[in-house]
Formats: structure tokens, sequence, C-alpha cells
């Protein structure tokens, strides 16, 4: 049986049932009693971005070979009892990378330009009583990127089509990469108008961009995340905005998801949507599509398309 941890996709659901017995653990109010029952029969699990596989799920889970995750990020998924266990654990990366990148640009378009403010102001019929206010060009601004991989590494060719400045930091420096390195994220920020965060959550990346980070990136500063909310100590970019001390923020995700901070709704120089980077139809679909060539490869024992381990 594949065990599916949360509501994601009705198409994964049903290319899933043609192939396996299907398990939904959200239509089990009392999933420990429904493990004692199954936990036998389950050798596969499909998380995501909000329902991973913890160490308590894995370790009730006696005949688990493989946690198939409908996501990129794997944070939500405890690697090291996975790897302990000798249970193999894939992803869903490349097929939302453009998706992903495009939402970065977009967000970051959306603060400069105002454009949902804009649209509010058309909507509510104020044009007829005054102009709009000008806004900020973002053309041939600083673009930095919070980790260099495939979603950063498409944000910056965007960025570049725009004349913007790219650099980054990461861990180490790309060898094979022109853009400006800096090796601190304080001095990213500081360099930087725009902030761009594209890394994986990690125990090192938690709170990644501080008090400290926002401060450098300043009043004229923007902050973009289309990474994980806990990359941002939520608490201070929400008081670095109500005192000025944060230009704008475009933001996709957030610490404590679906709950929004309060204070954000009011404010015209933030962009919200609801952690949709790779939520088109042509995306999903991709990423559904790659969840099940992974089970059925593992199940008929033939390498697996996109293995962490
Ligand atoms: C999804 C994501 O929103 O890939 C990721 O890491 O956060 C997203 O693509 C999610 O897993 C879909 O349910």
């Amino acid at each position: 049986g594949v065990l599916m941890t949360c509501p994601m996709s009705d198409y994964l659901e049903r290319e899933i049932e043609k192939r396996f017995k299907l398990l939904k653990q959200w239509h089990h109010s009392s999933f420990p009693e429904f493990l004692k029952s199954n936990s036998n029969s389950i050798r596969a699990v499909v998380g995501n971005a909000t329902i991973g596989a913890d160490a308590e799920m894995i370790g009730s889970l006696p005949k688990l070979e493989i946690v198939a995750s409908y996501s990129v990020g794997l944070d939500k998924i405890d690697l090291r009892k996975c790897k302990e266990k000798g249970i193999r654990v894939t992803n869903t990366p490349d097929v939302l990378t453009d998706n992903v990148a495009d939402l970065a640009i977009a967000l970051a378009l959306a603060v400069f330009r105002r454009i949902c403010e804009c649209d509010r102001f058309v909507k509510n019929g104020k044009w007829k009583q005054s102009e709009y206010p000008l806004s900020t060009q973002f053309s041939g601004k600083t673009v930095g990127i919070l980790g260099l991989g495939r979603i950063g590494t498409a944000v910056a060719k965007r960025a570049e089509a725009f004349n913007c400045s790219i650099c980054y930091y990461s861990r180490t420096e790309k060898q094979d990469s022109n853009y400006k390195y800096y090796p601190s994220v304080v001095a990213l920020a500081s360099n930087c108008h725009v902030l761009i965060i594209a890394c994986p959550l990690t125990p090192e990346t938690h709170h990644i961009v501080n008090h400290e980070v926002i401060d450098a990136l300043g009043p004229k500063g923007v902050l973009i995340n289309i990474g994980r909310g806990p990359h941002v100590d939520e608490r201070e970019l929400v008081s670095a905005l109500l005192e000025g001390r944060l230009g704008g923020a475009g933001l996709d995700v957030f610490e404590n998801e679906p709950n929004v901070p309060d204070e954000l709704l009011g404010l015209e120089n933030v962009v919200l949507v609801p952690h949709i980077g790779s939520a088109t139809v042509e995306t999903r679909k991709a990423m559904a599509d790659l969840v099940i060539e992974n089970l059925v490869a593992h199940f008929q024992g033939k390498p697996l398309l996109t293995p962490l381990f």
C-alpha cells in the first residue's frame, strides 16, 4: 500500500490508485489507531511540503521502503531516520524550477511597480479621483540571491534579462559562476536592492534572514521569499516593515502556513500569495508524474528517476 499524508493532487490520487492500494491519512481521524491496523501493509509514503514523514511516522511503519515527496523541498522528511533505516527518498526537482523562478520575478515586479495596489486602485474606482503615485523601477537593480541552486540560477537568468546585476550567497563560492559572491548573508543584503531566498530549509538556514540581515537590506530594500517561511524570522520581518526599516516584501511562504501575521494584511508595500510557486496545471502534473514514475521504478527494482538516496 501507498500512504498519502494529505490532499495534494486528485490526478496523483487517481494515478496511484491505478497501480497500488492507496491509503489516505486524512481520512482517518485517529491516525495512531489507523496505523496500528495498517502499519504492516504500507511500503511507500507520498508526502508534500505540508506533511512529509517525521521520525514518529517512519518509526511506526516497519515495512516502509520509500518516501516519495510531491515537492522539491525535503524539510518535512526526517532524512536522517530514512537513511538510518535504509528507506529511499525521492523529490520533484527541475519540473518546478521555471514556475518558482517566474513567481520570484513576478513578486519582485509586483512590489517594485505596486501592481496589486494599482489593481485595487482601479477596481475601487479611485482612478477617477486622482492619479496613482509613482512606483520604483525594477530593471537594472542589484538582485541578491540566497542559494544558487537550480531555482536560484533560474531566478538569476531571468533577472539578467532585466539588466540586473546579480550577486549571491551560498556556503561555498561556485567556481563556474560569473555572479559576484559574498561570503555572508549580511554582506549580500548590504549590497543588493532585492534579496531573493532560494535555498533549501535546513537547521543551518533556519532564520537565515534575521534582524541583522533585514537591517542590512534596509528601508529601500525588498525581500522576496519563494523558499520556506522559517528561512525568515517573521516577527523581525513584521517589525521591520511596520517601522519602515525594510522597503517591502513579496512572500509566497510563511512560518506558520496557512496563518499569515495580521500585521502584514494591511501593508501596501507587501505582496502575499498562498504558497503557489509550483502551482500551475503544467508543473503540478509533471510533479505527479514524477512521483508515480519513482514509485513504479522502485517497486519494479529499476533505478529511481530523482533519488535523494
Ligand atoms: C508544493 C513546494 O507547494 O516543491 C516544494 O518544495 O513547496 C511545493 O512545490 C507542495 O509540495 C505541493 O503540495
